[in-house]
C-alpha cells in the first residue's frame, strides 16, 4: 500500500471521502489505492466504489478516464485496491479519484489525487555516477576522518515551455539538492540508508513549479557522508562495510507542452569541489562548518564555477535501483530550551529539557574567524559538565565559523545527535536563550496514538516512549542515537515493533526494514543481528534475526496485506533450515544462542554500580522455544500463501521440538532455572500442558511477588512476553504493579531518575558508562503493546487481520481509574476511553466507517449492561457495533 498525505475534499450527504494515497516517484507499476470514509451518519459502510484513473486531471472530469474506469465495483474494500488499469509508462503522472456508495447514499467524487510512476529499469536513466573517488590533500582518511561535503553544479537551459519536470537523484550517502538557489523539498538526511551493495534507494521531485521556462536554469547537489563513507568507523574494518567516497546520479526529465522531452543528467561536464564550508561530516562525530569558504550563488545560474574542479565519472554503487516508498527523515518538532547557564571560561550548558534527537540551530554574531562549538550529551555529571563517556568515541561536536560581522541561522545538515544538553563554547557574545532552537528529526511519519490513563507514571513512560522511539527511526530503525554505535539491531524491534504499530503510521518503514533484512541473507541462508549490515554480525542465534519473522507477522495481522509474509517466505525458511541443520542436536534442542536475555537487571543497585551490563548468557532454552514458536508463525504463513503442503513438515518439527524442550527443560512445574523469562516463553508460546499451566505460572507469580518483591527482573527477551502473559493468566494487576513501579527496576525508575526516554539498562543510572545509551527502546518489550491492546483493549481481529473487524476488549484492571486511547487506523479513528466512578465504569467507544467492532463485554460486569443508555440483553458478553460513537455504562 502507498500512501501519502490526505488531500482533503468536499463531499454530498455528509460523506466525505479522503485519499490516503498520493505519493510521488513509486516504481510499483500496480499501486494499491486507499481512501477514507467519513460521515456523521451512524453504522455506514461502503457498498461500492468507483475509481478513476486518467493521464490529466481534466480526464477525470469529465469521466473519460483514459487509464482506468473500475465502474461501480460492488465490493467494502476501501483499502489496497488494486489499480487494474492500462500499464504505466515510466515517468508518468497520474491522477484519480474515487466515488464511494454506502448504505446510507453516496459520496460525491472526492478531491483529486495522484501518483507518478518513477524509472523501472536501469535502462531509464540517463547520464552517469559523479563523484571524486579520493580525499583533497586537507582531508585525512586515517582512523577518524574528516571527509568535506562534496558539491556539484551545473547550469543547463530549459528551452520551451515547460509541461511538467521531474527530478530522480540517487546521492549516496547523504545529499540536499538546490535548483535555481532554492533547496528541493523539505526532507533531511535523505535517503533512506540502505546497504549500496544490494540496493540503493532514489528519490522522486516534482520540479514543474522550480524550473524557469526558457531561460537558463542551475542545480546544485550536496553530498554528505551517511552510511557511504563510513571509514570513520574504521578501526575495525573486519567489522564494519565502507562503500566508498559519496557519489550522485541525477536525472532531470523535462516534458515540455509541445509534446518533446528533454533530460538533464550528471556528466562530467559538470563542475564539483569538495573545497566548500562543510569540512567535515558524520552522524558520529558532527560536522564542522567554515562560512570563510561559502560560496554564494553556487547553485544559482551565472556563478563562476572556473576554479572548481571537473566532475569525475565513478563506479556505480552496484545495488539495485528503486524507488524509496518509505518517508525521508524531516525536522519533525521543534524544541524550545529550558535553561542556559554558564559554566565557566566561554562555556554555556543549554538543557533542552528533553533528551531528544536532532540537532541546534543556533543564531550567532561576531567577528570574522570566530568559532563555536556544540557538544552534545545525554546528561550531566554532578560537577556540571557534560556527560561524555556513554557516548564512547563519538566526538558529537558541531563547529561552526563566522566569516563576518553579520548575524547569521545556522544548523548542521549531515549529522544528526542524541543529546538534552549542549555545551556551547567560543560564542561571540554572551549567549540568550533565544539563539538557540532544537530540531527533532525523524521519519516524515504520522503520530497515531494517544494514550492516557489516571496514573501519571504511565503516562509519563508512555511519553518517553514516544520520544525514543520517533528518535530512533532513521530511514530504519536503530537501536540508539547518541553514541559510535547508531545501529539497526534486529533484537531490539521484535515485539515493540507491534507496540510502536499504535503509535506511528510506521508500515512503510518497517516494509522497508524487511527488504534490508531478506537482502542482508547470506547465500547460505545466514540472517544477521544487524540490518542493513553495516556491521557485519552474523552469530547465529534465534533472537535476534527471528525479528525479521516478527515483524512480517505483525504488519500481517495488523494490515491484512500477505505480500509482507509472500516476499519473505522463502528466505525465513531457509534461514530455519539453515539454524536447525547447523545448531538442533538430536534432541532437537537448539544448542545456539548469542545474547540470552540480554540485559536483565542485576540483583540490586548496588550489585549493579560500576558493573558492565555486556554480559551475554546464552540460553538454548530461549533458542528452542524461539524455534518452536517459529514453527507455529511458517504454519500460519504458509496457510495464508496456500502453501498447505509445507504446513505438515512445520508441524512435524513443531512436535519434536516440543518434546525436546519438555525433556531437557521442564522440571517439576517450572522450566530451565525457573527464571522468570524461562518460565514466560513457554506459557507465552503455549508450550505447556493444559495440566501445569497453572503451576508454572505461579512460579512466574511467586518469583514477582516473593523474590523480586512486586518487580520484574526480565531482560530484553523476557520482557516482551511479560505484560501480557501476566493479564492472560488473570494477573493484569501485577502487570500494572510492575508498569507503575518507580522503585528498581523499572520504568518508573528511569523517570525517578530523572529519564525522559526509555534507557538501555534497568540501572542505567549506576552501570559502567560504555554501554549504558539514555535513548534506547528496547526495554519497553511489549509494554506499549499491553497498553493499547489490554488497557485500552484495541486489538486487530483475531479472525481476520487488520481493522475491518476489530476487537475492544479493555482490562478494566483495578488500581486505574480511567484510561483513554484513540488509534488512527487507516479506516478512521478507533477510540476506546473509560472510567470508573466507585463500582460503575463508562466506557466510550468510537467505531470508524466501514469496520465493525467486536465488543467483549468484561466478566466483572455481571450487573447490568447500558449501551447508549438501553440495557443489553442480559448475558449478552458479546456485540457487534458497526461505525459511531457509543457508551457503555456497567
Ligand atoms: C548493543 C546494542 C543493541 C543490542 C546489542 C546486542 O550494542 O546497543 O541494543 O541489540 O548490543
Amino acid at each position: 500500500m502507498v500512501m501519502g498525505h490526505p488531500e482533503g475534499d468536499v463531499a454530498v450527504e455528509g460523506l466525505k471521502v479522503e485519499m490516503l494515497t498520493n505519493p510521488s516517484g513509486i516504481d510499483v507499476r500496480f499501486p494499491k489505492l486507499s481512501w477514507q470514509i467519513s460521515t456523521d451518519q451512524k453504522a455506514t459502510y461502503q457498498e461500492a466504489y468507483q475509481v478513476l484513473v486518467a493521464s490529466s486531471p481534466e480526464l477525470l472530469n469529465t469521466e473519460e478516464a483514459d487509464l482506468w474506469n473500475s465502474g461501480k465495483v460492488a465490493s467494502d474494500e476501501c483499502l489496497n485496491v488494486r489499480y487494474a488499469g492500462e500499464e504505466l509508462e515510466k515517468d508518468t503522472k497520474v491522477y484519480w479519484r474515487v466515488k464511494v456508495w454506502t448504505n446510507h447514499g453516496s459520496s460525491a467524487w472526492s478531491a483529486t489525487a495522484h501518483w507518478s510512476f518513477g524509472l523501472p529499469y536501469y535502462k531509464d536513466w540517463r547520464g552517469r555516477w559523479i563523484g571524486f573517488d579520493r580525499a583533497f590533500p586537507w582531508e585525512d582518511i586515517s582512523t577518524f576522518p574528516t571527509l568535506g561535503a562534496r558539491y556539484f553544479r551545473n547550469e543547463f537551459e530549459v528551452k520551451k515551455q515547460i509541461k511538467r519536470a521531474t527530478v530522480y537523484l540517487m546521492g549516496l550517502g547523504l545529499y540536499e539538492l538546490h535548483l535555481n538557489g532554492q533547496k528541493v523539498g523539505d526532507a533531511v538526511l535523505a535517503p533512506s540508508p540502505t546497504d549500496y551493495t544490494q540496493n540503493v534507494k532514489y528519490n522522486t521531485y516534482d520540479v514543474t513549479e522550480m524550473l524557469r521556462g526558457e531561460a537558463e536554469n542551475a542545480v546544485g547537489i550536496m553530498l554528505g557522508n551517511g552510511r557511504y563513507f563510513t571509514m570513520r568507523q574504521n578501526y575495525k574494518p573486519y567489522k564494519i562495510k565502507n562503500f566508498g567516497f559519496p557519489k550522485v546520479l541525477f536525472n532531470l526529465i523535462i516534458h515540455y507542452a509541445d509534446g518533446s522531452k528533454e533530460v538533464v543528467s550528471t556528466s562530467d561536464e559538470w563542475k564539483g569541489t569538495a573545497d566548500g564550508p562543510i569540512r567535515n561530516n558524520n552522524e558520529y562525530d558532527g560536522e564542522y562548518y567554515d562560512a570563510n569558504k561559502e560560496f554564494p550563488g553556487w547553485d544559482s545560474v551565472g556563478f563562476d564555477d572556473s576554479s572548481w574542479l571537473q566532475a569525475e565519472y565513478v563506479q556505480e554503487p552496484r545495488g539495485d535501483y528503486e524507488a524509496q516508498m518509505n518517508e525521508n527523515m524531516k525536522v519533525m518538532r521543534e524544541v524550545v530550551p529550558i535553561s542556559l547557564e554558564a559554566i565557566g571560561g566561554d562555556r554555556y550548558i543549554l538543557d533542552m529539557g528533553q533528551n531528544m534527537v536532532g540537532w541546534l540551530q543556533m543564531t550567532a554574531q561576531g567577528e570574522k574567524g570566530d568559532t563555536v562549538k556544540l557538544k552534545f550529551a545525554e546528561s550531566l555529571q554532578e560537577d556540571g559538565e557534560l556527560f561524555m563517556t556513554n557516548l564512547r568515541d563519538a566526538k558529537v561536536t558541531d563547529t561552526y565559523i563566522l566569516k563576518d560581522d553579520q548575524e547569521v541561522t545556522w544548523e548542521p545538515r549531515f549529522t544528526y545527535h542524541g543529546f538534552r544538553f549542549v555545551e556551547i563554547s567560543g560564542y561571540p557574545r554572551e549567549p540568550k536563550i533565544e539563539d538557540f532552537l532544537g530540531k527533532m528529526v525523524y521519519d516524515d511519519i504520522r503520530t497515531l496514538g494517544q494514550f492516557e490513563t489516571s496514573d501519571p507514571v504511565l503516562n509519563q513512560i508512555y511519553q518517553n516512549a514516544w520520544w525514543g522511539i520517533a528518535g530512533n527511526y532513521k530511514g530504519m530503525p536503530v537501536d540508539c542515537p547518541q553514541r559510535n554505535e547508531r545501529q539497526p539491531w534486529l533484537g531490539d524491534r521484535a515485539v515493540g515493533a507491534h507496540g510502536e504499530f499504535y503509535m506511528f503510521d510506521n508500515v512503510r518503514l518497517y516494509k522497508k526494514w524487511l527488504e534490508d533484512i531478506r537482502l542482508a541473507q547470506k547465500a547460505d541462508g545466514a540472517l544477521p543481528d544487524v540490518a542493513p549490515a553495516y556491521w557485519r554480525y552474523y552469530s547465529d542465534n534465534m533472537t535476534w534475526p527471528g525479528t525479521y519473522l516478527m515483524i512480517a507477522d505483525m504488519l500481517y495481522q495488523q494490515t491484512g496485506d500477505t505480500s509482507v509474509i509472500r516476499e519473505n517466505y522463502a528466505a525465513m525458511k531457509k534461514w530455519l533450515v539453515y539454524m536447525a541443520d547447523r545448531y538442533m542436536n538430536d534432541e532437537f534442542i537448539v544448542t545456539k544462542d548469542s545474547y540470552g536475555d540480554w540485559v536483565v537487571p542485576p540483583p540490586s543497585i548496588e550489585a549493579g554500580t560500576g558493573q558492565n551490563a555486556d554480559v551475554k548468557r546464552p540460553s538454548a532454552l530461549i533458542s528452542t522455544a524461539y524455534y518452536y514458536h517459529f514453527m507455529e508463525m511458517m504454519s500460519d504463513f504458509a496457510r495464508v500463501l496456500g502453501k498447505q503442503r509445507d504446513i505438515p513438515e512445520y508441524q512435524a518439527l513443531k512436535e519434536r521440538v516440543h518434546e525436546g524442550f519438555q525433556q531437557a527443560f521442564y522440571q517439576d512445574g517450572f522450566y530451565g532455572e525457573n527464571k522468570m523469562t524461562d518460565n514466560l516463553l513457554p506459557l507465552a508460546f503455549g508450550m505447556v500442558p493444559e495440566d501445569d499451566r497453572q503451576q508454572v505460572f505461579d512460579q512466574v507469580v511467586e518469583t514477582i511477588q516473593v523474590k523480586n518483591n512486586g518487580h520484574l527482573s526480565t531482560g530484553l527477551i523476557g520482557t516482551q512476553w511479560l505484560m501480557r502473559t501476566l493479564s492472560d493468566f488473570g494477573r493484569a494487576d501485577l502487570a500494572l504493579k510492575i508498569a507503575t513501579n518507580t522503585t528498581f527496576p523499572s520504568w518508573g525508575y528511569m523517570i525517578e531518575n530523572g529519564a525522559t526516554t526509555i534507557w538501555e539498562l534497568w540501572h542505567g543510572n549506576v552501570a559502567k558508562p560504555t554501554m549504558n545509551s539514555q535513548n534506547h527502546t528496547m526495554l519497553l518489550g511489549d509494554l506499549t503493546v499491553w497498553f493499547y491492546e489490554y488497557l485500552a483493549g484495541i486489538k486487530a481481529g483475531a479472525d481476520s487481520p487488520g481493522f475491518k473487524v476489530f476487537e475492544l476488549q479493555p482490562v478494566f484492571v483495578e488500581g486505574l481509574d480511567s484510561v483513554k486511547a484513540s488509534f488512527d487506523s487507516p479506516y478512521g479513528t478507533i477510540g476506546s476511553h473509560w472510567e470508573r466512578m466507585g463500582e460503575q465504569i463508562t466506557w466510550k467507544i468510537k467505531v470508524p466507517v466501514n469496520t465493525t467492532a467486536i465488543v467483549k463485554m468484561p466478566i466483572a460486569a455481571t450487573g447490568e449492561i447500558l449501551l447508549n443508555g438501553e440495557v443489553l440483553r442480559s448475558g449478552e458478553m458479546e456485540v457487534r457495533l458497526s461505525s459511531g460513537e457509543y457508551e457503555l455504562v456497567f
